[in-house]
């Protein structure tokens, strides 16, 4: 191993070896960290073509980073690091412009392929973003789902990720979304983690908190909101939409229950106000009539955010602009469409020329669309086979990242032939919950609601009898007891007692119950139990998520640490006589061709040979199919 070392040196390559070149580099001695990291890489593959893919990949293209000329640049961000959240407000209310926010490294994968696009394919192009679409307001690019499938299935930490985009595009101001008492999860969490994360997430770099409810209960955002305000960066508070404000039949989500909204938000020092369309429910005209009204009373900007499950995105985002939106989310059109958000470069094409002409450059757009484009078909094992709008959506009201998600989950449970009659229920239980605001967490509720009420043949009329015992769903004895907090007009009382049985429903704000989490005994018991210092960042993530944090770290720490690995062979591996490149930790990269993968052998294992730098490597793998 010794002499791999030497053989494979840059300095013995150049033949510009001395007498001193063994004492001069002490990396030559590093034989087992190096022999570990490049067998853990070997494994990895290992695993994954004779457990997973058997050797048969497709062919990828390899995603094209385009070229730009380097120049240093002044953006959104720079306005908000000079003038502040006011200064930047106002810059805001000078243009007469459409500002445009981009959501592929956020929403759009979340919604298109389970949010499981990796970092290195964000970092990859995120140097040439920063150049060739300077002139966007925001990249949407952590939280929501982002943090935890980060860590549960990607193995890389979402903190990393933050911090080598903002590293490296420094002039676009970033954009997470915040399920306000929620935090990054799936349930209320005590007031300090919420204080501690928006804390930590500012300094590593987000600019523009998107905070919202599930339920629309304004006491669920007012800690998250007090405490980005507290930060200096910007507080966007948001209103989930519902319903159909077109529709006089459907009063209960009116025009005026969303102004009276957004003024209490406003009071409450929002710097900007979104409307969250997660469900692809705001039609073209009810934008217009919305966002006129908004501009109208109240004199913050107005951030629209919709999906494009029906079809109607980009009307509705330009509609949107006609009545004075300031800001719109789309997605580059390659990632862009159906449970994504409406298509970047469709909406700049379309306002060209025009009094709200975006600025930004077609062209040089284009090619971040292209590199999405080739980055895309790696994925395709997480998409949905949903390949156009539909608009059952406006009966059913179910999220973008949800309807995607909903058919794998019913089929999980054994009912994928069933899956028309879940989304009927879907609509039912929305309904039997009092029409609510379905967005993560009480959309959750409603989707396993549905699932459980078909798996056990209730109907909206039996379930007070033939489900007199029985245990609902967790996410929906949390929605009942108030653990989600307090949806519009109040629960449905009957049915709450049929769900909580004997426990005490909640009125107040959850956090106001919960015992504050005590992040100094989480970084004592953490650095005991790993022998090393734990950081703020750390800390958090293990508040949050304690399970799927400490699988990450033994996981890594079983495995090695692969966020440098292609994703084509991240997810698929190699086929045989296909060759990658790795880099490694130390800076090296390593070259790997899978030369075989073995017979099956009297024990159960294949000998996978492999050639590595050159030399012929073979190692054994269980295979477990
Ligand atoms: C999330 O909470 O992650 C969402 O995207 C909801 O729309
Ligand atoms: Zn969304």
């Amino acid at each position: 191993a010794f002499l791999i070392n030497v053989l494979n040196h840059d300095t013995f390559k150049r033949g510009a070896c001395d007498t001193n070149f063994i004492l001069k580099n002490k990396e030559l001695f590093d034989i087992h960290v190096k022999k570990d990291i490049e067998l853990r890489v070997l494994n990895y593959i290992g695993e994954k073509v004779v457990n997973e893919t058997k050797g048969f990949k497709r062919e990828f293209d390899v995603p094209l980073v385009p070229k730009y000329e380097k120049r240093i640049l002044q953006g959104t961000k720079q306005i908000l690091d000079q003038r502040g959240a006011d200064g930047l407000v106002s810059w805001i209310h000078d243009q007469k412009k459409l500002l445009l926010t981009d959501t592929t490294m956020r929403d759009a994968h979340q919604s298109l392929m389970a949010t499981r696009v990796r970092t290195r394919d964000m970092t990859r192009i995120a140097k040439a973003t920063s150049h060739l679409a300077e002139d966007l307001f925001s990249l949407e690019m952590w939280g929501g789902a982002t943090f935890d499938v980060a860590y549960r299935f990607l193995k890389e930490s979402p903190w990393e990720r933050l911090e080598i985009l903002r590293d490296r595009i420094p002039n676009i101001l970033f954009q997470m979304l915040l399920r306000g008492a929620n935090g990054v999860g799936y349930k209320n969490y005590p007031d300090n983690v919420i204080r501690e994360l928006i804390q930590v997430s500012a300094a590593k770099g987000i600019d523009v908190f998107r905070i919202f409810d599930s339920l629309n209960w304004i006491k669920g955002m007012e800690v998250a909101i007090d405490e980005v305000i507290k930060t200096g960066k910007i507080a966007e508070a948001t209103i989930c939409y519902t319903g159909d404000i077109l529709d006089s039949s459907r009063d209960k989500y009116s025009l005026r229950y969303y102004v009276d909204m957004a003024k209490e938000l406003e009071r409450m020092g929002a710097h900007i106000l979104a409307i969250k369309d997660m469900s692809a429910l705001l039609k073209p005209y009810a934008s217009f009539k919305l966002v006129k009204a908004l501009k109208e009373e109240i004199s913050i900007p107005v951030h629209v955010h919709t999906h494009d499950t029906t079809g109607n995105g980009v009307a509705s985002m330009l509609m949107a602009a006609e009545a004075g939106a300031d800001i719109v989310d789309t997605a580059f059109n390659s990632m862009s469409g159906v449970t994504s958000q409406p298509a970047l470069n469709s909406i700049v094409a379309a306002l060209e020329n025009t009094e709200r002409d975006t600025g930004i450059n077609l062209s040089s757009i284009q090619l971040l669309s292209d590199y999405w484009a080739s980055v895309r078909p790696v994925y395709s094992q997480f998409e949905s086979d949903l390949k156009a709008a539909s608009t059952e959506i406006y009966r059913y009201e179910i999220p973008g990242g949800q309807y995607s998600n909903l058919k794998p989950q019913v089929e999980s449970f054994g009912l994928g032939h069933r899956f028309t009659e879940v989304k009927e229920m879907f609509r039912t239980v929305n309904d039997m919950f009092g029409d609510i605001v379905k967005v993560t967490p009480s959309s959750k509720a409603v989707g396993d609601m549905a699932i459980f009420m078909i798996q056990n043949e209730l109907t909206a009329e039996n379930i007070y009898e033939k489900a007199k015992d029985m245990a609902f769903p967790d996410s929906v004895v949390s929605y009942f007891e108030g653990m989600m907090g307090q949806p519009q007009g109040g629960f449905p009382e009957k049915l709450q007692k049929l769900v909580l049985k004997d426990i005490k429903p909640i009125t107040c704000r959850p956090g106001e119950l919960l015992e504050p989490e005590d992040l100094d005994g989480i970084k004592a018991m953490l650095e005991t139990k790993y022998k090393r210092e734990f950081s703020q960042a750390e800390i958090i993530s293990y508040a949050l998520y304690p399970k799927v944090f400490e699988d990450y770290l033994d996981w890594v720490a079983k495995n090695g640490d692969f966020t440098r690995m292609g994703s084509d062979v991240f997810f698929h591996g190699l086929s045989e006589g296909e060759t990658c490149e790795v880099e490694l930790e130390y800076g090296k990269t390593m070259v790997i061709k899978l030369i075989e993968i073995g017979k099956l052998d009297e024990t159960g294992n294949r000998t996978v040979d492999f050639e590595i730098n050159g030399n012929r490597r073979e190692i054994e793998i269980k295979d477990k199919t």
